[in-house]
């Protein structure tokens, strides 16, 4: 038996789950009224069974046993031999930590909770807030993972039937489109909301290229947007036009960035932070999916400081967390050409907003609100109580139809 090392002794404390989703902690104010509808809709009724396999993977640390039986283990551990830091990536049996200094520690996992990994389910992925036992040597920056926080929210796929989780903790979904080449496609926007309302992420909606149109072209389809609380952006990397106010909001958050080829996605991560360099493609060459083999996501470090932000204009600003907090880009190869996050077909009429509401009004209690006679959606966009295009999109994820 291995003998206990003095002072890195670690306790365990068992504490019944909750089945309650984690509160979004690091949102301006700003953002939380913008997500309040989406924190109501979570803490009450649920749209589906997605709990019990939420509540699996919210474990800080347990061995096999206590997840079977629901109870959490919480890890007590000594602050001088350890510390909180973020997962950036995983590679193998390693995990590259940062610590609120940047410093990066290269990290194993515990044995008690890597006993719950298995070749699809890492039991620490990126974006994970983690406790990591500092190594004896001090200048190689090893240590351990010996606790693992429940996670706020994730980005999986299904892959041979199960769930396996890319990326936790993500703040924004950027969701980029352009008001022309490529054309705005309100309904490939749709989807994008269906997806991150579906991974709790506050989505943001960028129409990039706007010096491309006339902005009042603009303004129906994202009128409908703006009143469901959804925050809109227009942006063009050529006059600068929205770059700065999407730097504001990118601005300590971690963010993951979808849209179609072309519609100017490293151009606009170009703009908001040079240092990164990312290639950026003609329209017409660009053709990279399937590309990628690799489904490893990783954290990248952004690097805009509080000035570049434009913080001191900001109402919101805060000068403790900016400085503590720097925000990161997620990067998730592999998925990033995804047009949905796995959404299942009876889930999609929760996560539309302005369709929800009506729900419980249908007469079938299963009614799928597209064939049946006695539909309360129907005819709330009869009467012009939800929009017929957003209806339309509503539709078209529901049947699955490529757009
Ligand atoms: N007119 C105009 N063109 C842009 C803008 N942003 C990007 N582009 C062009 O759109 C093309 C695709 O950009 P890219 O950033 O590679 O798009 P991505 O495929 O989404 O990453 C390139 O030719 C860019 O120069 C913009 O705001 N206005
Ligand atoms: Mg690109
Ligand atoms: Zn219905």
């Amino acid at each position: 038996m291995a003998k206990k090392k003095k002072g890195k002794q670690v306790r365990a404390n068992f504490r019944k789950q909750q089945n309650t989703r984690v509160r979004k902690r690091d949102f301006t104010r700003e953002f939380e009224e913008d997500a309040d509808g989406v924190n109501d809709q979570r803490s009450g009724e649920r749209v589906s069974g997605k709990g019990h396999l939420t509540r699996k993977r919210t474990i800080s640390g347990v061995d096999a046993e206590t997840a079977a039986s629901g109870f959490e283990v919480e890890l007590e551990v000594d602050d001088l031999t350890c510390v909180r830091g973020r997962v950036l990536r995983v590679h193998g049996l390693n995990s590259f930590v940062s610590d609120a200094t940047g410093t990066i520690w290269q990290c194993t996992v515990r044995g008690i909770l890597k006993s719950l990994s298995t070749d699809l389910q890492h039991v620490v992925v990126a974006g994970d807030y983690v406790t990591v036992q500092k190594g004896d040597d001090d200048k190689t920056n090893q240590g351990v993972i010996v606790r693992v926080e429940p996670r706020r929210n994730q980005i999986s796929r299904t892959s041979r039937k199960r769930q396996q989780i890319i990326v936790s903790n993500v703040d924004l979904a950027m969701i980029v489109a352009s008001a022309k080449e490529p054309g705005l496609k309100p309904n490939l926007i749709d989807r994008f909301i269906v997806s991150a309302e579906q991974s709790n992420i506050v989505p943001v909606v960028i129409i990039n290229k706007a010096d491309l149109v006339e902005a009042a072209d603009l303004q129906p389809a994202i009128g409908v947007w703006c009143q469901l609380g959804y925050r809109v952006i227009l942006t063009s990397t050529v006059t600068g036009q929205g770059i700065d106010e999407l730097r504001r909001i990118v601005h300590g958050r971690d963010c993951v960035v979808t849209g179609q080829s072309g519609v100017g996605k490293s151009s606009i991560l170009n703009a908001i932070e040079p240092g990164l360099q990312l290639k950026v493609s003609s329209v017409s060459s660009e053709n990279q999916k399937g590309r990628h083999t690799t489904t490893t996501a990783q954290l990248i470090p952004l690097s805009v400081t509080t000035k570049d932000a434009g913080a001191e204009n900001d109402p919101l600003f805060d000068e403790t967390e900016q400085l503590y907090r720097k925000g990161h880009l997620v990067d998730t190869p592999g998925i990033r050409q995804m047009q949905l996050w796995d959404v299942i077909p009876e889930e999609v009429a929760g996560y539309f907003r302005d369709i929800r509401p009506f729900i419980n009004e249908c007469r079938f209690p299963n009614c799928s609100h597209t064939h049946e006679d006695d539909c309360a959606i129907k005819w709330a966009v009869a009467d012009g109580k939800i929009d017929a295009r957003r209806y339309e999109s509503y539709c078209s994820i529901r049947y699955g139809d490529e757009l």
